[in-house]
């Protein structure tokens, strides 16, 4: 490996928004990266450009959080040199779809807890042994303003990121003798690809979330994700809220006129 650090950050949906933006930041601090997604053109794309700019290694993975076969057969196949992860971003996740519970499409609720809910199980299920075996690492879940706060129509997606704020405190309080550091990253409006994924490519009706209003971008995130991580071995931070300052709660915003 060329990096310095000889760190290892596993980041999952590294193929946009949030997620490439955490590759960025870790890439800049010398980590090398394990990148997953499902779109692995894009994770190739971003590979070879934090190579060149940062002189990091990456491994790719081609991944489906939902499969749990592939996420315990990647993390058991991964390279030797691959195999001590230091930090785990959790970050793949999703919504899909804004409806009212009783016109709810029972594929977007199954697509929404199957990644945001037991993706992240996966995924913290086969990376967290090695940690707990090493008495050391550092998961960061990216949760959501929705797992602090219901909006309407957003029930089953506030849900999912419920669980996430919960399965983060389940975490911490069973690795807490693991030497394993615990964190969950709770964003408010971050313009990303998450509305047009909500909304199923409707562009127009994703941009107009963000419009008149100063949204949070996917770099803001991943500034705070690398604090956590960056804090000496004794700090573990909990929970972070982060919102926009255009943004009170889950239901309050101020645009301009
Ligand atoms: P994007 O849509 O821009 O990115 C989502 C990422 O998740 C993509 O890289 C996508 O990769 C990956 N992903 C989705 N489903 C799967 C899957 N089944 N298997 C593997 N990877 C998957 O959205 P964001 O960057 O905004 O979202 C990142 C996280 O942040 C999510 O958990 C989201 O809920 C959360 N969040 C977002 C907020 C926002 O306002 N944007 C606010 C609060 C939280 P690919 O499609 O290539 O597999
Ligand atoms: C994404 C932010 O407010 O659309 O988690 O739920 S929100």
């Amino acid at each position: 490996m060329s990096s310095t650090s000889n760190k290892i950050a596993f980041i999952t949906g590294a193929s946009a928004g949030i997620g490439a933006a955490c590759a960025e930041v870790f890439a800049r601090e010398g980590y090398n990266l394990l990148l997953a997604a499902r779109r692995v053109d894009r994770i190739e794309e971003l590979a070879a450009r934090l190579h060149a700019a940062y002189g990091i290694d990456t491994h790719l993975l081609s991944l489906d959080v939902r499969d749990a076969d592939a996420v315990f057969s990647s993390v058991e196949n991964l390279p030797a040199a691959w195999k001590k992860i230091d930090v785990l971003v959790n970050n793949a996740g999703l919504s899909q779809g804004l409806d009212p519970i009783h016109e709810g499409d029972i594929g977007d609720w199954d697509r929404m807890i199957d990644t945001n809910i037991k993706g992240l199980l996966y995924v913290t299920r086969a990376v967290s042994p090695g940690m707990a075996a090493r008495q050391s690492g550092h998961i960061i879940n990216v949760g959501s303003i929705a797992g602090k706060q219901v909006y309407a129509n957003g029930g089953v997606y506030c849900a999912t990121k419920f669980a996430v704020d919960a399965l983060s405190q389940g975490m911490r309080i069973d690795l807490l003798d693991k030497g394993i550091k615990v964190t969950a990253i709770h964003p408010g409006m971050v313009e990303t690809e998450f509305s047009e994924v909500r909304f199923k490519g409707d562009k127009t009706r994703a941009k107009s979330v963000y419009l008149n209003l100063e949204p949070l971008v996917a770099e803001d995130i991943a500034e705070a994700v690398w604090f956590t991580a960056s804090r000496p071995k004794h700090v573990n931070i909990n929970d972070m809220l982060i919102m926009p300052t255009a943004q009170a709660n889950a239901t309050t915003v101020v645009r301009n006129k």
